[in-house]
C-alpha cells in the first residue's frame, strides 16, 4: 500500500504533494513500482496535527479521486463519512479509518452499504495529545483485545468480516518500546484471523532506535528492516512511503520463506 498525503503537513514529504497534480502522479508511479492499492488521504494525523474540516479533506482528496478516474486502486484514508462516500462513489476500494469507527458515527452505515473493505487501526487517544506519555500494563495484548473489539463492532454493523483488516497503529498513542513490543510479538495481532495491515514505514520510532532521541522520522534503510520483519511475522499489507524498495524487499523476503 503506498502512501499519498493531500495535506500540507505530512511529517515526511512536508506536504510536497498538496498540488492534486504531484499526488496523481505519486499515486501513479506508486502502482507502476509494485503497490497494489495507494491510500489517499486529506488529514494530517500526525503526533500533533490538528483535525480539519470536512469541506477542507473533501476538497483534497475529491480531485485527486476524480483525475485518478479508477486508474489506480484507491484507499481513502478518512475517519469521515462524507469523505468515505465521495470517494467510494469515486471508485475507492477500501476505508482506511485511523479511529477504527469510533470519530464518526455514520461511517460504518457508509462502508457497510457499500462492497469497500476496511481497515480498523489501534490508537490512544488523538492525534493532537497520543504522544504525550502513553501507558498500557501489556501493550500487545491491550491493542489485539481492542482490534477484537472493533471487529465486532464493525461486523455487528453489517460489514462483512471477510472485507476488514486490523492494524496495531505503530506511532498512535505509543512510545519507541511500545512500536519495538508489537512489532515483535506481531504473531498476536496476526493471531485474530484477519489480514493486517502495518504502518511503520519512515515514523520516528525508527530514527529513535538508531539513537536521534528528537527524531521526527526514520530513513528508508530502518523502514525496510521493519517491513521485512513484519511480512515475516504474518503482516499481509505494508503501508508504505517507498514503494520501489518495500517490493524489492519483499519479494527478496518472500523467496526465502
Ligand atoms: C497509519 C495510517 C498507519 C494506517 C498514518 C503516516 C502517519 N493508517 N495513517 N496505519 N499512519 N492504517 O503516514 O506514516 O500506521 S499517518
Amino acid at each position: 500500500m503506498g502512501i499519498v498525503n493531500v495535506t500540507p503537513d505530512s511529517f515526511f514529504d512536508g506536504g510536497a504533494r498538496l498540488d492534486p497534480e504531484n499526488a496523481v502522479e505519486a499515486a501513479r508511479r506508486m502502482y507502476a513500482e509494485g503497490a497494489a492499492i495507494v491510500d489517499i488521504g486529506g488529514e494530517s494525523t500526525r503526533p500533533g496535527a490538528e483535525p480539519v474540516s470536512l469541506d477542507e479533506e473533501l476538497q483534497r482528496v475529491v480531485p485527486v479521486l476524480e483525475a485518478l478516474d479508477g486508474e489506480v486502486p484507491v484507499s481513502i484514508d478518512t475517519a469521515k463519512a462524507e469523505v468515505a462516500r465521495r470517494a467510494l462513489d469515486l471508485g475507492a476500494a477500501m476505508v482506511n479509518d485511523v479511529t477504527a469507527l469510533r470519530g464518526d458515527a455514520e461511517l460504518a452505515g457508509v462502508v457497510a452499504g457499500s462492497d469497500a473493505y476496511l481497515c480498523l487501526m489501534h490508537m490512544l487517544g488523538e492525534p493532537r495529545t497520543m504522544q504525550d506519555d502513553p501507558r498500557y500494563d501489556d501493550v500487545v495484548s491491550e491493542v489485539a483485545s481492542f482490534l477484537e473489539e472493533r471487529l465486532r463492532v464493525a461486523v455487528a454493523a453489517g460489514i462483512a468480516e471477510e472485507r476488514i483488516c486490523l492494524d496495531p497503529g505503530f506511532g498512535f498513542g505509543k512510545t519507541v518500546e511500545h512500536n519495538f513490543d508489537l512489532l515483535r510479538r506481531l504473531d498476536e495481532i496476526v493471531a485474530l484471523g484477519r489480514p493486517v495491515v502495518v504502518g511503520i514505514s519512515r515514523k520516528r520510532s525508527l530514527g529513535r532506535i538508531l539513537g536521534d532521541p528528537e527524531a521526527t522520522t526514520g530513513p528508508l534503510s530502518a523502514s525496510l528492516a521493519a517491513a521485512v520483519l513484519a511480512y515475516e511475522r504474518g503482516a499481509t499489507i505494508l503501508r508504505v512511503h517507498d514503494v520501489r524498495e518495500t517490493v524489492e524487499a519483499l519479494t527478496v523476503a518472500e523467496a526465502a520463506l
